[in-house]
Order: structure tokens, then C-alpha cells, then sequence
């Protein structure tokens, strides 16, 4: 009998391109490059425990957090493989305070640009949970031939031309989107590949999953402590109560709850009127993959997140992503108490 062989990474993308008459590869290119960087994170990431890499750079970030040496890896592998490529002419990073212009020949006349967040979750780094990286693509609006400036990086999410994340978990697996589904891949590391493990991923409309740092509680606005009771509260017919499941990394909470159906929920608090997350680079690109799988996207006030226009390179934003019906049911409590 003959064995089926995988679908690559690569070999999809070349697909999901015939699709697009006008293309000419480079997005495809793009991608192969970023899954490059993403498999020697990888490889750093699992080797993490093994050698003398824990524990923290001398630098602080621009959000004055602790960089850990990770951090600043991932921030460099993706850099370099995204200047090397000759396809991006800059990137915003969460690891850097100013955008990054690529000005070089290669990469002046280069048409996209990236949003990204090297390595987040980064308390979860020197204790062996799942981390991940995020991105997101847009083409420039300057002008190819001059250096990209701010306003090439803050457009609305609705103009992504691609965004997707890396999680190094138990296995490390690549999602992403350009706006035909949200599809999930594997890397086999005897082979070095990505190969496709999740085609077209459907999320559940009504899951029984709520992810939040509890620990914020008496901090929350009154709609979410009201929707929280609500999940906790008995009722055989909707499935209550539901579970909680918090790990404190994005895109972990946000994978679990992909795949089986749940809420996640960073919400403005007293300390953080703004919320916590990042806009550009970790909201916006999980917007778009939960939307591209059926899910919502939100500020917990009706507001889709990709339609946000972003006024600066780090903004924060309100966050509620999940399935459907979970996030309508949390709004119709926001909407309650619209000024508590
Ligand atoms: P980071 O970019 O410093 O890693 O912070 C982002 C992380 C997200 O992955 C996660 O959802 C959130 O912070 C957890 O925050 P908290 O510890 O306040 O619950
Ligand atoms: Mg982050």
C-alpha cells in the first residue's frame, strides 16, 4: 500500500495562490520565509531547558517589561529572515519602541509590511508552557522607493493581506490566513516540515470554554463580572456551567478555544483602561483568524475589532474573541452596564 504524504506548508500556499490570478508569488515567498524563522524559534524554544538560555536579558522593552533572552532571539530570527527575504520593507515589533524601515536596495521597492509580536506570552517562557508568535501582513500605501513611515503600519485589520501565529506547545503549529479560511499546520520535525494538519478550521458557535485572569476581578467593568457569574451559574440547556481555562498566553488560550469552542476575554480594567493587548499585533492577525473560522472578533461593546483605526504603533485595545454566541451573550451584558 502506498503511504499519503503530507501536505507541506509550502505546498498549500502555492495553491491558496493560484486562487489570487494577479499574484505573483511574493506573498507565497513570504510565507515560506517567516515558517523558516518560525522553525528556528522552534528549535531554540525546545532547546530552552537545555542549555543556558533562560533568565533575562539586561534590556527592558518599550512597555518597561523584562525582555527575556528568547525574546530578543525571535525578535532577531524574524527581523533577519523578513530583511533577508527582499518582500518586506519594514516591521512594527512589540520588542521595539519605533518602527523598523528596511531601506536597504533589496528591500526599498518591497510591497508588504509586518505587525508582529515575536515571542508573546513571556511570562510563560522559563517555565515550559506554550508560547507564540504573532503576525500580521499589509501592503504599504507609501510609495515603493522610500522608506516606509508609521502610517504604512496603521491601517485598520480589515486591510490585512495575511496574519497568523506560531505556537510552541506540546507541538509546534503554524495558523494562519490570507482571507480563504484559517488553516493549521504541524511541523514534523523529523522532516523539518509544516504539513497540514487542520484544513479550513470550523469553530464552534456556542462553546463551553471562558478564559480570563480571574485574578483582575474586582477590577472588571459590571458587564463582564455579570457574564462571568452567568457562565458559572447551573442550566442544563446551555451547557452551564462552563469550564475555565486561562494559561496566560494568547495564543494558547486563543488555539484551545479555536479549536474546541470557548471566549476569551481581556477586558479594559481599572489599572488598564485601554485593556492590555496590542492592537497591531496581537489582536488584529487573531481577529482575522477567528473570523476567517467563523468566529468574532470584538471590544465587548459591538465594535469589530478589525475595523479599529489604529492611532499609534503599540495602542491597546479591549479584547473579546471566541465563538459566536458566547461573545454575543457577553455583550448583551456589556451593553447593560455601558458606563460601569
Ligand atoms: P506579553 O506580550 O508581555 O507576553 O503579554 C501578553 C500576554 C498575552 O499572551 C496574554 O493573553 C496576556 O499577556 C496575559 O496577561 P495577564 O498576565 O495580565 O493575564
Ligand atoms: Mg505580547
Amino acid at each position: 500500500m502506498i503511504r499519503k504524504q503530507p501536505q507541506t506548508l509550502h505546498e498549500v500556499i502555492i495553491q491558496e495562490q493560484s486562487a489570487f490570478a494577479y499574484a505573483k508569488g511574493e506573498l507565497s515567498r513570504l510565507l515560506s520565509h517567516l515558517a523558516i524563522a518560525a522553525k528556528i524559534v522552534h528549535k531554540k524554544v525546545n532547546k530552552a531547558g537545555l542549555v543556558d538560555i533562560l533568565g533575562k536579558a539586561d534590556n527592558i522593552n518599550v512597555q518597561g517589561e523584562e525582555q527575556k533572552k528568547l525574546d530578543v532571539f525571535a525578535d532577531e530570527a524574524f527581523i533577519n529572515s523578513f530583511r533577508s527575504s527582499g518582500l518586506v520593507a519594514g516591521v512594527a515589533s512589540e520588542e521595539n519602541d519605533d518602527i523598523i524601515a528596511f531601506d536597504d536596495e533589496l528591500s526599498i521597492n518591497s510591497k508588504y509590511v509586518i505587525c508582529m509580536d515575536p515571542l508573546d506570552g513571556s511570562s510563560n517562557i522559563d517555565v515550559n508552557v506554550s508560547i507564540g508568535t504573532i503576525f500580521s501582513i499589509y501592503r504599504r500605501i507609501s510609495p515603493a522607493g522610500k522608506p516606509v513611515n508609521e502610517d504604512d503600519f496603521l491601517q485598520k485589520g480589515t486591510k490585512q493581506v495575511a496574519a497568523g501565529y506560531i505556537i510552541y506547545g506540546s507541538s509546534t503549529m503554524l495558523v494562519y490566513t490570507t482571507g480563504l479560511g484559517t488553516t493549521g499546520f504541524t511541523l514534523d520535525p523529523s522532516i523539518g516540515e509544516f504539513c497540514l494538519s487542520h484544513h479550513f478550521i470550523d469553530t464552534p458557535e456556542d462553546g463551553n470554554i471562558y478564559s480570563i485572569n480571574e485574578g483582575n476581578y474586582t477590577k472588571f467593568p459590571r458587564g463582564v463580572k455579570d457574564y462571568l457569574k452567568y457562565c458559572q451559574e447551573s442550566d442544563e440547556e446551555s451547557n452551564r456551567p462552563y469550564t475555565s481555562r486561562y494559561i496566560g498566553s494568547l495564543v494558547a488560550d486563543f488555539h484551545r478555544n479555536l479549536l474546541k469552542g470557548g471566549l476569551f476575554i481581556y477586558p479594559r480594567t481599572l489599572q488598564a483602561p485601554e485593556g492590555k493587548l496590542r492592537l497591531l499585533y496581537e489582536c488584529n492577525p487573531i481577529a482575522f483568524l477567528a473570523e476567517q473560522a467563523g468566529g468574532k472578533a470584538t471590544d465587548g461593546l459591538g465594535n469589530r475589532i478589525m475595523e479599529v483605526k489604529p492611532t499609534s504603533i503599540h495602542q491597546r485595545v479591549p479584547f473579546f474573541t471566541g465563538s459566536k454566541n458566547m461573545l454575543d451573550k457577553a455583550e448583551e451584558f456589556m451593553q447593560l452596564y455601558i458606563n460601569d
